[in-house]
């Protein structure tokens, strides 16, 4: 007999779709978009829609595994749960005991995006222990703080309502491979007569399903942004109605915009100045209009400027508040969760008083992950002397691999990996542990993309002895001698307390309608969700309430208080001596078929996928006698790899693209192209800049 059950995917993307596994003999057999939800439409992408592939496939890590070969070599044998939780506990009271709990230092990012796997797990047990805490900027982090000092952290528009914008521009974000489940959406607004731009140094699948495609150099689109704002305050095509009684320093903020002209705009973005006109205008004009802004181009050297730039756009023609129109960078603040309920970030351990202790009197130290093979192969002080790495890849998915591998090979650095598949990072674990997928435990997904909350109820049992990360932690804080509540609480008490609030978009919604139903949407005051109308009262998040054009906040932490375009750091402009060397600027962004390291191991996505390639323009690729499917051998300060030549004008000479990303395993000689991506961070939050890469290339065979 077949069952169903109503679940979620569980992954890193914006659209955290409705599911429904079929399950015969307490197996998965296959999985569905749940076709009730109004936003997943019964649809699923190519990764998640044979799911059963990845459940089930052999790499997944099945029993406890203890290193019994070299570092990264790959070899173990099985041990049970209570050896491992043993060892771990054992070494790890040692080495508090020497260094402090400084010395451990736990790395995880979102495998699973679960308010109880995620979010709850990475302020509990670390935060008891006083371990050093990891700042978790790999991916938006450049981009919060650049859209903050406009806006606060506030949430965007609906994703439902861009149906009803007349003007939609896909401000650096590849739509049809990373937010699927917009695209219905934007087309629907096409056929309604809308105009779709999409503004990207690469011509994605996105730009191919555009009717006006904008190309223009990567990391000058704050110029980009401030040379189309000042066309609108040219052409007195403002809004100042809008400007005055919602904005701070609109005039201030008009003069700088001055400063872009549509000649100086051309000549930064290589856009042609009557194209930029001609866009000004269209967007002040053909409203409805919404800018639906991505995460991927904030990993540029100057992302964050790049985004609080772009952020400005909505104010100056006084977009929000209207039925289609404003911009959607996240939806997440507008979800009402107690996540305070379910962590405990106030508390830290402090060696001479076991009772607990505020923070900011014991705060322990922060390491950036995108500095991770930095942090493990420079003295610090404590030395990093053990990694607990769960929901991540760092292997494979941080920049300047070879760093990363080299900490990850120290003899003395205590590695354990938490993970479902023997991934480039967990070959070089002491100690590996086998974890559920989504189909197998309980959890509670909130997204980043749209406005639905979705309840994962486990279909299957868990394979082999895998647990869930929550079950794993509670473990090791017992072994450890941590005998608080929280650590008691099973994935369904976690839950409780995140809806436990009495919010208005959370009335109703509670763990019983979640298990009838697996999803709800916020009961926000309309529907599609119109943020910030003027009825509504609701104010961004800046001191002010206001949207900040001119920001204190931004001047007080050192930047200019206004949007204004820098290069980035490893740019031709910043840095023309290593431009003379390297010439190419590598963008790596999302892979159609992988969502970051996940599903890069299964055969049907990775043939899909073909193999590990590089887009080059045909004119940089004839100067150095190239041709398609050449291999390439790509290089540069930080390592070189070898990559399938695509010789494509998808890409402006000088740029080149790679898609991310391919295990290290899978990749000609081991080597993925996060060998040649820069851990220099971002201009702001530390993000990451994996579009901030000087390369060459030659033709190798
Ligand atoms: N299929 C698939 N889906 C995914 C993911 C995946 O790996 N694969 N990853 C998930 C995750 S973790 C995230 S954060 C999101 C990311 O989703 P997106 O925000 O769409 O991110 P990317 O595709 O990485 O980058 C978007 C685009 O930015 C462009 N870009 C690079 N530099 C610049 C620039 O200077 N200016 C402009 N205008 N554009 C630039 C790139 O060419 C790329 O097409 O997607 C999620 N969904
Ligand atoms: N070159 C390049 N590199 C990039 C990017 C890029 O655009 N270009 N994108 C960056 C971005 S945006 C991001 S967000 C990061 C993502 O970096 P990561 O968050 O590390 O993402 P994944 O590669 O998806 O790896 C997640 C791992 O978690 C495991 N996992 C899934 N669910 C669970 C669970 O419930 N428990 C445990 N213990 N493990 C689980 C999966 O098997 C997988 O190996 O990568 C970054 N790396
Ligand atoms: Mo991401």
């Amino acid at each position: 007999m077949i069952s169903t059950v109503k679940t979620a995917c569980p992954h890193d993307c914006p659209d955290t779709c409705s599911m429904i596994a079929f399950v015969e003999d307490g197996k998965l057999i296959r999985v569905a978009g749940n076709p009730e939800n109004p936003f997943t439409r019964g649809n699923l992408c190519r990764k998640v829609a044979h799911y059963e592939e990845r459940v089930y496939s052999p790499d997944r890590i099945l029993t406890p595994l203890l290193r019994s070969g070299k570092k990264g070599e790959g070899k173990f044998e099985a041990i049970s749960w209570n050896q491992a939780v043993y060892l771990i506990s054992d070494r790890w009271k040692q080495i508090i005991q020497e260094n402090g709990p400084e010395a451990i230092l736990p790395y995880s990012y979102a495998g699973t995006m679960g308010v109880v796997n995620m979010s709850a797990c990475d302020g509990r047990l670390w935060n008891r222990m006083g371990a050093s805490q990891l700042k978790r900027t790999i991916c938006s982090a450049a981009a919060e703080v650049g859209y903050g000092y406009v806006n606060g952290w506030t949430g965007g528009m609906d994703t439902e309502d861009f149906a009803n914008s007349k003007f939609i521009i896909a401000w650096g974000t590849n739509l049809s491979s990373t937010n699927v489940h917009q695209m219905p959406f934007v087309r629907e607004a096409q056929a309604k007569g809308a105009t779709f731009v999409v503004i990207d140094p690469y011509r994605t699948r996105t730009a191919n399903a555009s009717d006006w495609f904008v190309q223009p150099r990567p990391g000058t689109d704050a110029a980009l942004a401030l040379g189309l704002a000042n066309t609108i305050f040219q052409e007195k095509l403002h809004d100042e109605e809008f400007l005055e009684r919602c904005t701070v320093g609109w005039r201030e903020f008009r003069d700088r915009c001055a400063e872009y002209t549509s000649e100086r705009t051309a000549q930064i973005t290589g856009l042609e100045a009557e194209e930029i006109v001609k866009l000004a205008i269209a967007y002040a004009t053909q409203t409805p209009s919404a800018i639906r802004l991505g995460y991927g181009m904030s990993r540029t050297g100057n992302g964050g400027g790049m985004i609080r730039a772009i952020a400005c756009l909505p104010a100056v023609i006084g977009a929000w508040g209207k039925p289609g129109s404003g911009l959607l960078l996240s939806s997440s603040p507008h979800f009402p969760l107690n996540t305070r309920n379910i962590k405990r970030p106030d508390l830290v351990h402090s060696p001479d008083d076991e009772s607990q202790v505020k923070w900011g009197r014991n705060v322990p130290r922060a390491i950036n992950m995108n500095e991770i093979g930095r942090a493990l192969l420079e003295e610090t002080d404590p030395p990093i002397r053990s990694l607990y790495v769960y929901n991540s890849n760092p292997a494979a998915v941080a920049p300047n691999s070879n760093a990363v591998i080299k900490g990850l090979l120290r003899e003395d650095l205590f590695t354990v990996v938490h993970e479902q598949m023997m991934s480039d990072t967990a070959l070089y674990a002491d100690i590996v542990l086998p974890a559920t997928t989504q189909m197998e435990h309980m959890d509670l997904m909130r997204s980043y993309g749209q406005l639905y909350l979705n309840l994962c109820t486990p279909a299957v049992p868990p394979l082999g002895e895998s647990k869930p990360n929550i079950e794993v932690l509670n473990m090791l804080a017992k072994a450890m001698g941590y005998m608080d509540s929280v650590f008691d609480e099973t994935a369904e008490d976690v839950i409780r307390k995140a809806l436990d609030t009495d919010h208005p978009y959370l009335e109703g919604i509670t763990f019983e309608y979640l298990q009838e139903h697996g999803f709800a949407k916020l009961h926000t005051p309309s529907n599609p969700f119109v943020p910030y109308a003027q009825s509504s009262g609701m104010k961004f998040a800046t001191a002010s309430g206001k949207i900040e054009l001119y920001s204190e906040a931004a001047k007080k932490d050192g930047y200019d208080p206004m949007p204004g375009y820098e290069p980035a750091s490893e740019s031709a402009e910043a840095h023309p001596e290593l431009a003379e060397i390297f010439p190419i600027n590598l963008l790596s962004p999302a892979a159609h078929h992988f969502l970051n390291s996940t599903f890069s191991n299964l055969p049907s996505l990775m043939k899909s996928e073909k193999e590990p390639r590089i887009w080059v323009n045909p004119e940089d690729a004839a100067v150095r006698g190239a041709v398609n499917d050449d291999m390439l051998h790509v290089w540069n300060h930080r390592g070189d790899v070898n990559l399938k030549a695509v010789v494509s004008e998808n890409v402006k000479p000088g740029v080149a693209w790679s898609p991310s990303l391919w295990w290290h395993r899978d990749s000609p000689e081991n080597r993925n192209v996060n060998m040649l991506t820069s851990d220099a961070l971002a201009d702001m939050g530390g993000g990451a800049t994996f579009h901030t890469n000087l390369v060459q290339f030659e033709k190798r065979y």
